[in-house]
């Protein structure tokens, strides 16, 4: 028994759907063992394998600990002190010069501790500098569930094992957010028929009764045809639409079109798939759908969300245990303090970018010109769409400064790197993920060794050399306190109380929207919304085909979605330097090519192309080619280098799957 030995709570605070709660132990400043913290009854004990590589991220031999320079020669080691008088002296030049919006702050979701956001006060604080909207991620759908809803709220995914069917939409919970799995299979131990509705045939469809494979993009004519064959045979709640939803006669009028014959040609869905659907969905309440982001990383991305949202309304399938059309969670809204964290009201100046356009943006802004850019928590040049058009873009700006633990794509391509701390170096607050409430306060577990400064002190350092008054120097704790203070003052919760471990967010309760109390203009459930039309939308939730379709030049679907075994581009860190990666194809479409499986193929759109090993799959659809996302372009990778800029209907969010290709024969 080590007597020095302590427990220390933290949060993982990589952006995934669980935000497990962690145990450490340590003694000696040396992590002994990271445990699930059980305490989070949704995490439990259990870490992913990602989870269980951390202390492999912390001691790589790659990790940055000291600032670098670029140099004609390549990069020099510098001081502190040498490199933030670099930085700050360029940003003083920069506002001496332009106005601040000639600096363009590229920020994401590499840690999504609610303390990260400080950045975008200290760029407030600055002048205020050309910001990003938009997602990557969830975008599309928050939006259309906001015309819904409201807002998205989830159930607490324990719920589902009250549901009788359960259809996981686009979602691949095996890969990329294993705490599902369990309550999925109690949930099947106690009866629940699983449909999984996805064009690949995932890791979850293991877990299912029934795999549905509709075509990309195309899921939205599928939702509207079982609406209409719900409502044709009766299978509606009508007290709970009386009650409780706007716009079901012009819902009803709009879905008569979507027979089951003009579903089935649409999606590519047989019509007794569709029926089995429709009578698995419509006839054994409670009825749950969980919903994922890949499903709408298409330019209808935002009207898909809602066709589907509309399913859980008129079968009166929200606000009961057991139903839901879960998404995401935006619980904590009124707890934080945004104007503290963002300083709106301090800039002097303003300017947005779309994040799915971030190339094409910086290569013709104009007045001012984009002169710096400063990159936190992101790697633009491997995840961000067009990464070619990327490269040029980062080539023709002056400066680039990026914060990162890693020499990633998009350190290399920039004159000063400046490390950070990992997540278990440092204190911050996570908030809750898509599949449960709690709030966890991540305690700094070790210090690192050699020392490694937070993020918070680089704000700060540059703070005092910039003389930014309105950038007030703090510690983590003091930030975290006055940040969550509209938490503490509301419901008396003290960080105090959260430092010793993870509790649920006050109000938050495991059925979302239990109350029937929705955020919308009316109060009501929308299927008709008007806030939608008055900005420019369809007021219903309607069913527009994507931009693309296989042809004869390009004709296969390309789908890059996220591995089991990297959040992200994170954990390509870990992988061989000088592996390809790999493209799945179905043996039928190599025999038919002549590409054998493990030979060499190069695959290409009209906007880039990238080598790869060729792995026959039969599981994947002969008109579909799959590569997952995440490969580093240094290590020869490069998924967006084939993927061109462009978003979706609603929120500005990247249509990263909506893209076709070919493939050739190389090697
Ligand atoms: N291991 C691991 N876990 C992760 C991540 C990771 O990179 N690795 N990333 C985290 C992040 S940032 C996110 S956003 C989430 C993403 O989590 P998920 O939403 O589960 O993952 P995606 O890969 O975006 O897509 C989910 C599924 O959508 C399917 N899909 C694609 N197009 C369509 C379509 O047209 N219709 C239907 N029905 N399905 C479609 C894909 O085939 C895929 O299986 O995972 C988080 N967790
Ligand atoms: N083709 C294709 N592309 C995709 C997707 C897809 O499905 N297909 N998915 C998209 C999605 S859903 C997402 S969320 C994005 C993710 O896009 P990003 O958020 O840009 O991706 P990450 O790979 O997580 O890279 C974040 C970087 O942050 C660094 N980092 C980690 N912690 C910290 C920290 O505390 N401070 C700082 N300064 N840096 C830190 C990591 O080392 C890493 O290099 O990718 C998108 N790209
Ligand atoms: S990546 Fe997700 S599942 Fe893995 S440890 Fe972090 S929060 Fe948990
Ligand atoms: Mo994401």
């Amino acid at each position: 028994m080590d007597y020095n030995e302590i427990k220390i709570s933290t949060s993982c605070t990589l952006d995934c759907w669980d935000s497990c709660s962690i145990l450490a132990t340590v003694s000696d400043n040396k992590i002994i063992s990271l445990k699930g913290d059980n305490r989070n009854h949704i995490t439990g004990n259990v870490l992913c394998a990602k989870g269980m590589r951390y202390m492999d991220m912390i001691n790589h031999p790659d990790r940055i600990r000291e600032p670098l320079i670029k140099e004609k020669n390549g990069w020099k080691r510098a001081s502190w002190e040498e490199a933030l008088d670099l930085v700050a002296s360029k940003l003083h030049e920069l506002r001496e010069t332009y106005p601040t919006t000639a600096l363009l702050h590229c920020n994401h979701a590499g840690n999504v501790g609610l303390l990260k956001k400080v950045e975008n006060r200290f760029f407030s604080a600055y002048g205020g500098v050309t910001a990003a909207i938009g997602s990557l991620c969830v975008g599309a759908g928050s939006e259309g569930q906001r015309y819904d809803f409201g807002k998205s709220l989830s159930h607490e995914i324990s719920d589902v094992v009250n549901s009788k069917t359960i259809i996981i939409w686009g979602r691949n919970p095996m890969d990329t957010g294993l705490h599902l799995v369990p309550f999925l299979k109690e949930a099947k131990r106690r009866g629940a028929y699983i449909i999984v509705i996805d064009p690949l045939e995932t890791n979850t469809v293991k877990l299912a009764d029934m795999h549905i494979s509709p075509l990309p993009g195309t899921d939205g004519a599928l939702a509207l045809t079982m609406a209409n064959i719900l409502i044709e045979r009766g299978l509606i709640d009508k007290e709970f639409i009386d009650k409780y939803v706007v716009g079901f006669d012009e819902f009803r009028s709009y879905v008569k079109d979507f027979t089951l014959e003009k579903g089935a040609k649409t999606s590519g869905v047989p019509i007794e798939d569709i029926e089995t659907l429709v009578d698995k969905y419509g006839n054994s309440k409670p009825s749950s759908i969980i919903i994922g982001f890949g499903i709408q990383r298409y330019t209808n991305g935002g009207y898909t969300i809602r066709t589907i949202d509309a399913l859980g309304a008129i079968t009166g399938n929200i606000g009961i245990g057991g139903g839901g059309v879960n998404y995401n969670n935006s619980r904590m809204n009124d707890y934080i303090d945004h104007e503290l964290l963002s300083g709106e009201t301090l800039r002097k100046h303003h300017r947005v970018f779309s994040r799915p356009k971030m190339a094409e943006f910086i290569e013709t802004a104009e007045d001012p010109k984009v002169e710096i850019i400063f990159t936190t928590r992101a790697n633009p040049l491997t995840q961000f769409m067009d990464s070619n058009r990327m490269t040029r873009a980062f080539e023709k700006v002056g400066f680039k400064v990026t914060i990162d633990m890693f020499m990633t794509d998009t350190a290399s391509l920039s004159d000063v790197v400046l490390p950070c701390r990992h997540f278990l170096e440092e204190d911050n607050i996570i908030c809750p993920p898509s599949n449960h409430n709690y709030i966890n306060y991540c305690n700094k577990v070790i210090e690192p060794n050699p020392w490694i400064p937070s993020e918070l002190w680089i704000w700060n350092e540059l703070a005092k050399r910039l003389e930014l008054e309105n950038f007030p120097i703090g510690n983590s704790e003091w930030w975290i306190e006055k940040a969550l203070k509209p938490m503490t003052d509301l419901t008396g919760i003290t960080i105090d109380d959260i430092k010793s471990g993870p509790i649920i967010v006050p109000g938050a309760t495991p059925v979302a929207w239990y109350d029937k109390n929705f955020q919308t203009p009316s109060g009501k459930y929308e299927l008709y919304s008007n806030l939608a039309k008055s900005q420019g939308f369809e007021p219903l939730p309607v069913y527009k085909s994507i931009d693309m379709e296989p042809n004869e030049e390009y004709p296969f679907y390309l789908l890059t979605p996220h591995t089991k075994d990297s959040l992200n581009s994170q954990h390509f860190v870990l992988v061989d330097e000088k592996q390809l990666p790999i493209v799945y194809i179905h043996s039928e479409t190599g025999s038919k090519m002549d590409i054998r499986n493990g030979s060499v193929a190069e695959v290409f759109t009209d906007t880039g192309s990238l080598d790869c090993v060729v792995e026959y799959n039969d599981s994947i659809r002969r008109d579909i080619l799959m590569i997952y996302q995440g490969w580093w372009i240094q290590r020869l990778g490069g998924v967006n280098r084939l993927i061109s800029e462009r978003y979706s209907d609603m929120g500005n969010n990247a249509a990263y799957y909506e893209c076709i290709c070919n493939i050739r024969y190389k090697a």
